[in-house]
């Protein structure tokens, strides 16, 4: 049984978001995108129970182990759903696991509000997604800033030349191609590959969805790529430490 969620203000959201903002003690160790600049390839790792291409991906689902064995394999940050209906996603699950871990989490859900953004940084997260294909340049620009003013990065996703170009011209520092097309759900990792070139170099380049095989992500820093976002092959694999190993 799903737990009614607390009704909280849009002016309380924000009193809330902006106090942790104050809290000196809260202040986090490692930024988002921080963790995504060092050398090598980076892993943000998902925690997700479901998705609308895959239907239920486990039935066991111990979200915090699995955050914190991402963690000891070597994640640079963890990417959680809190999306409920189609990814059966939950806020607590990004509550819960921000407290667990010391590496950054970005709250994957499908930011439409500037609420939602204030509502990120209360449950925990350093990042959040801005999807492209659903604001325009104006609000995708706000967001960022909204974001970055709350201490908190922006993974900008876009899938195909006009989405990137309208993510870097919001003033994106952080670019997510998006492997698999939302309309269709069919995955094609040549979609990176292609679209590298039209973002610059001072702007993190992360390679999105259907990342399956070590010839993959080899195959994505040959060309570049600073950090892939990988969810429904690890979650599948038992042990995560020897899915994660190059
Ligand atoms: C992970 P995969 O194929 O490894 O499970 O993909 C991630 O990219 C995918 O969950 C995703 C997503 C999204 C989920 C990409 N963009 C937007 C929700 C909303």
């Amino acid at each position: 049984v799903r737990k009614k969620k607390e009704f909280v203000s849009p002016q309380e959201i924000k009193m809330r978001a902006e106090a942790i903002c104050q809290d000196t003690l809260k202040k986090p160790k490692i930024t988002f995108r921080e963790a995504l600049m060092k050398e090598g390839m980076s892993y943000i790792c998902e925690v997700k129970k479901a998705s609308p291409s895959k239907g239920i991906i486990t039935d066991d689902f111990p979200y915090l182990d699995i955050a914190m064995e991402y963690e000891a394999a070597g994640a640079a940050a963890i990417s959680c759903l809190t999306e409920p209906f189609y990814f059966m996603g939950d806020d607590r699950y990004l509550a819960e696991i921000s407290e667990a871990v010391d590496i950054p989490v970005l709250r994957k859900d499908f930011v439409v509000s500037d609420y939602m953004i204030y509502e990120a940084k209360t449950l925990g997260a350093s990042a959040v997604l801005l999807i492209c294909s659903i604001l325009t340049e104006e609000k995708l620009s706000e967001y960022i800033r909204l974001s970055q003013n709350l201490g908190m990065d922006a993974l900008v996703e876009a899938h195909d030349e006009a989405e990137v170009k309208k993510a870097v011209n919001a003033g994106a520092n952080i670019i997510g191609i998006n492997n698999r097309d939302l309309r269709s759900f069919r995955v094609d990792m040549e979609n990176s590959v292609k679209l590298r070139s039209l973002v610059p170099e001072n702007i993190i380049f992360v390679s999105e969805s259907g990342i399956r095989s070590n010839d993959d992500i080899r195959k994505l820093r040959h060309n570049n790529v600073d950090a892939v976002l990988i969810g429904e092959i690890l979650m599948r694999s038992s042990d995560k430490k020897a899915a994660l190993k190059e």
